[in-house]
């Protein structure tokens, strides 16, 4: 043994990053400045020992050359990097973000300052910071839509709670789905899970538009076109019902199922769904008796397949699936899409400062941030045009859609930008003012889990790296300097974590710490519905009622249906582009780190072969890729495992990564989806051309 490693100690932490797993870690803790390996945690029932391969190298990323070390005031030109920045100290940064709020508030009102974060972290404290400062100054609101809004209305229109089955009970399935979705790359944990129900025969069948390594490992696996997910749905059901295999008990007992649904799946044939999907009749027919003649099957839903215009409708339509055949009533049988409302005690009320929320204020949309900052009328409503943005844990200028109009927006000169990051990322290098943010490793934090039924609390287990520091801290830094006097601001992450347990009776942070996490999994009966669903009835509903949900325009069709409302395919763009998560980043985040890159390479187009000959491009050959909105130029990489006309780019590269500059999500509409926003990722026909 080197005489180093007797020094290593094992601490618990929590995985920070957007992940359905939120993991439970031991980090190897060198010294109060270094971490080792981080491992997953054995005594995670979920976590099971395993995490992926980006978060175990997490000292590449935490002890990376170039993170930022000190507040920065940009002397140079927007976008250039760390050299147009000049270090400041933290005072002299606050005191000038402060007074630049405050003048701007003066001369437009406070709507013209808007505080803009995502998920970089989601731990509660650190997270609703932005929203904390929003409320107690009256600065614009955020419609969060730029991940969960399309498929929490769909999967919300059926079932009426976004809470489903228990991913523990996957080992006791004989038949697991993974629809929409890529656990290899987004949330390993889940073929843990499959892993354990495989070794006792269980079957996985995935539908996906490309072989993902997910895909790779199933026993079928459906190559469906993107945004056709409702017409399989529906043929699946269709070719049960003709069959006679659906649960006509369960059916009259637990959802709203009638003769209407049943006239009108009988039109949904698979013949029909074939014409739409590109899939055969065969494998439909085959994989509804699959479906419906396995009882313990069941279903994880992915939220790749809602990103489409239509796409909350297609989650409706997949719900449906479990009801028809009544697989929520059995152990290892269901379905789940995420277990957000599991968590209902823990209360919002201070992590986001809701208290001080003021009803009347402005919302704007954080997937349009493109038009909201070039001044789209529509979308600023009667308020004022944003001059100052305050960013935290999110990098819009690589994320978010119609890529080209954001960085317009962020290039305009009476827009004064502050952004606090880890790391210098292309939306750092548009501020005017950058502060250093601490890593999870060197702040403290409650993370609740989509994935599983965990309430966990991490701490720092490292000091913070040089002038590195917290959300909570630079918002409460911020507050004081702008005249709010509200405890929120005044009290350490863990009171004001404590101050969102107590209300319901939920153990204090320490106490959830110290248990290494607080298990809130609902009672089998809950779980699966037995006592019943989330409306008001208590049915699940085949019949969506999507103006409840925010469409005014009756936009999604009210039965389980394939909506024509997708960018379909025509002469002029020919393909369709999915633009899916790589294995080794996490959104943008990772893209830093060597292990990374290394892996990843560069970006690629993955084009099917045929695709590839008449385009005449070989492997490594650049390809233009256009649309509407722009194009961006790209290695082209053949690639059996598609659909002709479909081509997929994994990511998030920096935009820089990108032959020309230009990122992938310059191709990306900004255009809402229905009910109620919502980006579409993996919605977009393109054109190609050799480049
Ligand atoms: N390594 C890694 N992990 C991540 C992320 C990452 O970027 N990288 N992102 C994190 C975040 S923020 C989230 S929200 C989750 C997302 O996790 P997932 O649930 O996996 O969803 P997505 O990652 O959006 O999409 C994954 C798959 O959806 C498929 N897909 C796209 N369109 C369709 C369609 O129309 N129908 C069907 N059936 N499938 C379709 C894509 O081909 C892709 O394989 O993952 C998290 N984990
Ligand atoms: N083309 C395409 N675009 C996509 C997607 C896709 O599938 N395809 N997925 C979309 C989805 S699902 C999502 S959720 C979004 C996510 O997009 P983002 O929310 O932007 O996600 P990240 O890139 O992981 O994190 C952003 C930044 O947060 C910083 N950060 C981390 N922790 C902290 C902290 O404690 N404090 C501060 N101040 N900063 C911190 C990180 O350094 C990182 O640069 O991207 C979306 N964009
Ligand atoms: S990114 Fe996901 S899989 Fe990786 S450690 Fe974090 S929670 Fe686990
Ligand atoms: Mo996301």
């Amino acid at each position: 043994m080197k005489k180093q490693d007797k020094q290593i100690t094992r601490h618990y932490a929590v995985c920070p990053h957007d992940c359905p797993s939120t993991c439970a870690l031991e980090v190897e803790k060198i010294d109060h400045r270094t971490i080792g390996r981080v491992h997953g945690s054995k005594d995670n029932t979920y976590t099971d020992g395993v995490i992926c391969a980006k978060v175990a190298r997490y000292a590449e990323r935490v002890h990376h050359p170039q993170r930022l070390r000190t507040p920065l005031k940009r002397v140079g030109a927007k976008g250039e990097g760390l050299a147009a920045f000049e270090p400041i100290g933290w005072d002299e940064a606050l005191d000038e973000v402060a007074t630049r709020f405050q003048s701007i508030t003066d001369t437009y009102g406070a709507e013209a300052v808007w505080p803009y974060f995502y998920a970089g972290t989601m731990g509660w404290a650190q997270r609703g910071a932005a929203h904390r400062l929003r409320h107690a100054l009256g600065y614009s609101g955020q419609k969060e839509t730029i991940c969960v809004a399309i498929s929490n209305a769909g999967y919300r229109a059926g079932v009426g709670a976004i809470r489903g089955v228990d991913a523990r009970e996957i080992a006791d399935s004989e038949l697991i789905v993974v629809w929409g979705g890529n656990p290899v790359h987004t949330q390993i944990n889940v073929m843990t899970h499959i892993a354990k129900a495989r070794r006792k025969g269980a079957k996985l069948v995935v539908v996906d538009p490309y072989e993902t390594p997910t895909a790779k490992q199933a026993d079928l696996h459906l190559m469906l076109k993107p945004g056709t997910d409702g017409a399989l749905a529906c043929a699946v059901m269709h070719q049960i019902l003709a069959d006679g295999l659906e649960d006509r008990d369960y059916l009259e007992a637990y959802s709203d199922f009638d003769d209407r649904i049943r006239a009108h799946l009988s039109t949904r044939t698979p013949h029909w769904a074939a014409g739409i999907t590109g899939l055969s009749e065969e494998q439909i027919i085959a994989f509804a008796r699959l479906y419906a003649e396995t009882p313990r099957s069941y279903i994880r839903l992915g939220y790749g397949f809602s990103r489409s215009r239509n796409g909350a409708s297609n989650m409706h339509a997949v719900t449906c699936l479990p009801t028809l055949v009544g697989a929520w009533k059995y152990q290892g049988g269901g379905a789940l899409y995420s277990n957000s409302e599991l968590y209902r005690d823990l209360d919002r009320t201070p992590l986001h400062g809701l208290a001080l929320r003021d009803p009347g204020v402005r919302m704007l949309d954080m997937s349009r941030i493109g038009p909201v900052l070039t001044g789209n009328p529509q979308d600023l409503g009667d308020g004022p045009p944003v001059k100052a943005l305050f960013i935290q844990n999110t990098n819009p200028v690589v994320v978010a859609p119609e890529s080209a109009r954001v960085r317009e927006g962020f290039m305009r000169d009476d827009l004064f930008v502050v952004v606090h990051e880890q790391m210098m990322t292309e939306t750092a290098a548009m501020a005017d003012i950058v502060l250093p943010a601490t890593t999870f490793l060197e702040h403290d934090d409650i993370y609740t889990a989509s994935g599983h039924t965990h309430l966990q609390v991490s701490k720092a287990i490292i000091e913070p790296f040089a002038e590195a520091r917290s959300n909570h801290w630079v918002v409460g830094e911020l507050a004081r300097r702008l005249g709010v006097q509200d405890e929120l601001f005044e009290v350490g992450a863990l009171d004001l974590v404590d101050k969102a347990l107590h209300p319901g009776g939920l153990p204090s942070a320490d106490e959830i710490h110290q248990m290494g996490g607080l298990d809130c999994s609902l009672a089998f009966e809950t779980a699966h519905f037995l006592d019943g669903f989330g409306h008001a009835d208590k049915r699940f509903h085949f019949y969506a009622d999507w103006r409840s949900l925010g469409d005014h325009d009756g936009r999604l069709p009210e039965m389980p249906d394939h909506a024509e409302i997708i960018d379909e395919a025509d002469n002029a763009c020919p393909y369709r582009l999915v633009t899916a998560p790589a294995r080794t980043f996490l959104n943008s985040s990772f893209s830093e780190t060597p292990g990374s890159q290394k892996k990843e390479g560069r970006p690629r187009l993955l084009i099917h072969p045929d695709a590839a000959h008449t385009l005449g491009v070989d492997e490594g050959d650049l390809v233009i890729i256009g649309n509407g909105a722009g194009q961006i130029r790209i290695h082209a990489a053949p690639f059996t495992g598609l659909q002709p006309g479909v081509v997929v780019v994994e990511g998030l590269w920096p935009n820089s990564a990108f032959v020309d500059g230009v990122g992938v999500n310059a191709l990306v509409s900004a255009e809402p989806a229905a009910p109620a926003g919502g980006a579409v990722f993996h919605d977009t026909k393109v054109w190609l051309r050799r480049g």
